[in-house]
């Protein structure tokens, strides 16, 4: 081996050692809330971090975590820019529509707008680079520029748009393939700045929903998401920048998408903040019934609490004002059951309610 590579050797293991003492941490924290500190999701964090003896340390950080109560995910407003999302024939009227569509999304109570140019539907067609950076760059530079409080993401699979948005003044770069699609993202990523949601899909838009399969679809999710994030950190995006997402709708069937919100929980053991989208999902008409996906609402709500309550950091959603309130429905009753537990002393119990993982910092 040359000298070179020991050197980059020893610095890629040395990020990937500070990124496990991060583990350790929040996996500590995270099991404090939701599960007996010798259960699967400690079995899946240490697997990860390939050490035993670290139990003891993520026990100990398992009992120190003493969370604030009542705090509410953050909320990504979805903002679209593909041509039947906002067209009305011209450019101009696309890119004013868009802005305003994002500022009424700040208004309504959005963290972050995620601004895309390029469609994930199953089956949809590859966008090239210049068209979705001709989509999104507008849009964003207006937004950076006017927004007060939310900050900007783009969400896109290729690297050269990921650079110009990050220029342009978005904060977060939001990649659906996790690094897959291009392989100069993560490099992009490293080198930004911005925060990066690495998400979970297996193949591409196009083929993703052709018979998708698996056994046990939390094990395996979380441990393709696991060598995601290890390649992440490898090539040099900071551990305190990266968010997970496994990918709701993207190559799963109905019951792979209901497993993985009832078992979400699980999903934080890996130590990152998670990003999860259910909003107006094909797999949530499935289930209720509802065909036209505006007016998913309800089911899409349902699922914004349930995986506020299983420690998802983030929502990505469409009808920002509705999830906002439904959030702050649920964060307030734990806060009252973890008041209510501390008064008489159970304060088991109020770990139990409190989800200390959505008190995360925005990443950039
Ligand atoms: N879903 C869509 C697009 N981008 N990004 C992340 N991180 N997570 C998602 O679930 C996600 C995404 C597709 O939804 P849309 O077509 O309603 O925007």
């Amino acid at each position: 081996m040359e000298a070179r590579d020991l050197l980059v050797d020893a610095e890629a293991r040395e990020r990937r050692v500070r990124f496990a003492g991060d583990a350790i941490d929040a996996a500590g924290r995270t099991l404090a809330r939701f599960v007996a500190p010798d259960s699967a999701p400690v079995v899946v964090a240490l697997d990860a971090l390939g050490e035993a003896p670290l139990l003891e340390r993520v026990r100990r950080a398992a009992l120190a975590a003493r969370p604030a109560p009542g705090v509410r995910p953050q909320v990504w407003g979805v903002l679209n820019v593909t041509p039947d999302s906002f067209s009305d024939g011209g450019r101009f009227a696309e890119v004013k529509r868009a802005v305003e569509h994002g500022l009424a999304l700040e208004a309504a109570g959005a963290d972050v707008l995620d601004v895309g140019g390029e469609s994930t539907r199953p089956g949809a067609a590859p966008v090239d680079a210049r068209t979705e950076s001709e989509r999104v760059l507008p849009v964003i530079e207006r937004l950076a520029a006017r927004c007060r409080r939310a900050t900007i993401s783009v969400d896109t699979m290729k690297a050269s748009v990921a650079r110009a948005a990050v220029d342009a003044g978005a904060r977060w770069i939001n990649d659906p393939s996790g690094g897959d699609a291009d392989p100069a993202m993560l490099d992009a990523a490293a080198a930004s700045g911005a925060g990066y949601v690495c998400m979970h899909m297996r193949g591409t838009p196009r083929t993703m929903q052709k018979a998708p399969h698996y056994d046990d679809v939390v094990g395996e999710v979380c441990e393709e998401l696991r060598a995601r994030l290890v390649r992440c950190v490898d090539a040099g995006v900071a551990p305190e920048r990266l968010w997970l997402d496994p990918g709701l709708g993207f190559g799963k069937r109905l019951e792979d998408n209901l497993v993985l919100i009832e078992r979400l929980a699980e999903l934080t053991s890996l130590g990152a903040p998670l990003l999860v989208g259910a909003s107006r999902k094909s797999f949530v008409g499935t289930l209720t019934g509802v065909e036209t996906p505006r007016d998913r609402l309800a089911g899409s709500l349902a699922a914004a609490v349930l995986l506020a309550e299983r420690g998802a950091s983030a929502l990505r959603v469409h009808d920002v004002a509705p999830t906002v309130e439904a959030l702050d429905m649920a964060a307030g009753v734990a806060a009252a059951a973890r008041g209510a537990a501390a008064e008489h002393g159970d304060a088991a119990h109020g770990d139990a309610v409190d989800r200390d993982v959505a008190n995360r910092e925005v990443a950039p």
